[in-house]
C-alpha cells in the first residue's frame, strides 16, 4: 500500500498553530517573568542587608603607655591588692569616657588593665581594647581610627591621667592572645566567641526563684562527686588547681582517691573533669557549731582556663559588704527542701544580711559567729538547698567577681527569717594562703 500525504485544509492549520502558542508560551513566560522579579527583590533585599545589618566581627589591641601624673605603689604589682583594682577601674573608665563619646561610638565594647609597672617618671600601664568593628574591616585600619579618637581626646578632654603620647602603642592582638592575657586575671566570664558577659545577664528567668545558668556564665562552679554516689557538694575554682569548699562536705569521706571534680553547667556531662590528691580541712571546725566550715581540695593536674572554666576572685580581707548587697549563690543542689539533685546548673540572686539582724531571737538566735554570712531574704523562698553546700555566694564588683560565702548551714530552705548560712571568706584569707600561696 501506498501511503496518502495528510491533508490540511487551509482552515484548520492556522487555528491549531494559534491555540498551540497560546497554551504552550504564555505559563512559562508567567514563570520566567515572576523568577527575574524575585530575583531582583532578593538581590536587592541582599545588599541593603550588607550595608544596613553589618556583620560585626571582634577586634582585640594590646596598649601600652606612660601616665606621668602618678607615682607607682608597690601594691599595684599584686592584682588581688585594693590600690591595683582601684587604680585599674580608673584606667578602664577612663577608656571609656575616651571611646564611648567618640564618633566610632558603640564601637567600643571593653578594657582591661593587665598590668602596672614602674617607671622612673610615672607608671607604665598594659591593657587591652576590644572594638567590635564590621568583618570586612581591616585590623590596621581599625587601629589607625582608634589612635585618632585617642590622640584627639588627649588635646581635648579633661582626662584625670596624663597619658605620655610618644610612651603609646598599640598592637593588634588575636583571640587566642586576648584570652591568655585576660586569663592572667581571676573573676572574670566570656561567652564563647569572647565577649564578656554583662553583669547579672539574666535576673528575670527565675523557675522556683532559681534559674538555670548559660554556660560559661559561672565558670568556677565545682561538683564535687564520690565516686559510686554522685553528686556531693559545690565548690569554686580559685587556682587551676586549688577548690574552696566546705569542710562539712567530708564527713562521710575523707580519702581524696574517692572523689572527683566537675565542671561546666551540667554535672552529666561534664565539660571537664579531675581527680582530687589532696584536701585540707580547716583544723578548728566544729561539726555542733558549724565554725570555721571551710575546706580545700588539691587536683592532682591543673585544669586550663577557658570560657568555661575559669577561677573566681578572692576578695581582699579588708572588703566588707554592707547588708542588703546583690549576690549570687549557684549550685546543683535541690530547688525544694529534700528534693533532688539538678542536672543543670542553677543560680539565685540573694542579699547579704547583717549579723545583728541574722543573730536576733526570731532569727539564727545568736548562731551566727563572725567567721560566718547571712544572706537570703527575710521573708524566704529564694535560698540555698541541699547539695549546694560548698558552693559559692559571688559578688559583682564592675565585672569582676568575688568569692565572698561558701554555702554552708542554715534551717531547711527558703523558709521564712531562716536565710542561708556562708562561711565569710575574708576571714579565712590568710588561712587560705598559708595552705596555697595563693
Ligand atoms: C544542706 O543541707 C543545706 N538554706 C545547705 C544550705 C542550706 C540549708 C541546708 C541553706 O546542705
Amino acid at each position: 500500500t501506498m501511503y496518502a500525504p495528510v491533508e490540511f485544509s487551509e482552515d484548520d492549520y492556522p487555528r491549531v498553530e494559534y491555540q498551540r502558542r497560546q497554551q504552550f508560551w504564555d505559563p512559562i513566560r508567567l514563570a520566567l517573568f515572576t523568577l527575574a522579579i524575585v530575583a531582583i527583590i532578593g538581590i536587592a533585599i541582599g545588599i541593603v542587608t550588607h550595608f544596613v545589618v553589618e556583620d560585626d566581627k571582634s577586634f582585640y589591641y594590646l596598649a601600652s603607655f606612660k601616665v606621668t601624673n602618678i607615682k607607682y605603689k608597690e601594691n599595684y604589682g599584686m592584682r588581688n591588692s585594693r590600690e591595683f583594682i582601684e587604680r585599674s577601674h580608673q584606667i578602664e573608665r577612663m577608656m571609656s569616657r575616651i571611646f564611648r563619646h567618640s564618633s566610632g561610638g558603640g564601637r567600643f565594647i571593653k578594657s582591661h588593665v593587665i598590668k602596672l609597672s614602674p617607671d622612673e617618671n610615672g607608671v607604665n600601664i598594659l591593657m587591652v581594647l576590644m572594638f567590635r568593628y564590621p568583618s570586612t574591616d581591616s585590623a590596621e585600619r581599625i587601629k589607625k581610627k582608634v589612635e585618632r579618637i585617642l590622640y584627639q581626646s588627649l588635646k581635648t578632654k579633661q582626662l584625670p591621667l596624663t597619658i605620655n603620647k610618644p610612651s603609646f602603642t598599640l598592637t593588634s592582638i588575636d583571640s587566642k592572645k586576648m584570652r591568655n592575657l585576660l586569663n592572667s586575671r581571676c573573676g572574670i566570664r566570656m561567652t564563647s566567641s569572647n565577649i564578656p558577659l554583662p553583669a547579672s545577664s539574666s535576673t528575670e528567668r527565675i523557675v522556683q526563684g532559681r534559674e538555670t545558668a548559660m554556660e560559661g556564665e559561672w565558670p568556677w562552679q565545682v561538683s564535687l562527686q564520690l565516686i559510686g554516689a554522685g553528686h556531693q557538694c559545690g565548690a569554686s575554682l580559685i587556682s587551676n588547681t586549688w577548690l574552696l569548699t566546705a569542710a562539712h562536705c567530708f564527713h562521710k569521706n575523707k580519702d581524696p582517691s574517692q572523689w572527683i571534680a566537675t565542671f561546666g553547667v551540667t554535672i552529666t556531662p561534664p565539660a571537664v573533669q579531675r581527680s582530687v590528691e589532696k584536701i585540707i580541712l580547716h583544723e578548728n571546725y566544729h561539726r555542733e557549731t558549724n565554725e570555721n566550715d571551710i575546706a580545700l581540695a588539691q587536683l592532682t593536674t591543673r585544669v586550663e582556663f577557658s570560657n568555661v572554666v575559669q577561677r573566681v576572685c578572692l576578695p581582699d580581707s579588708s572588703i566588707r559588704l554592707p547588708p542588703k548587697t546583690s549576690v549570687f549563690v549557684t549550685g546543683f543542689g535541690s530547688v525544694i527542701d529534700d528534693g533532688p539533685i539538678q542536672n543543670k546548673l542553677r543560680q539565685a540572686r540573694v542579699e547579704t544580711i547583717g549579723t545583728d539582724v541574722c543573730n536576733r531571737t526570731d532569727v539564727y538566735d545568736g548562731l551566727i559567729t563572725p567567721g560566718m554570712l547571712c544572706a537570703g531574704f527575710m521573708e524566704g523562698k529564694v535560698d540555698a538547698c541541699k547539695g549546694d553546700s560548698g558552693g559559692p555566694l559571688v559578688y559583682d564588683n564592675r565585672d569582676i567577681w568575688y568569692l565572698v560565702g561558701i554555702v554552708s548551714w542554715g534551717q531547711s530552705c527558703g523558709l521564712p527569717k531562716k536565710p542561708g548560712v556562708y562561711t565569710r571568706v575574708t576571714q579565712y584569707r590568710d588561712w587560705i594562703a598559708s595552705k596555697t600561696g595563693i
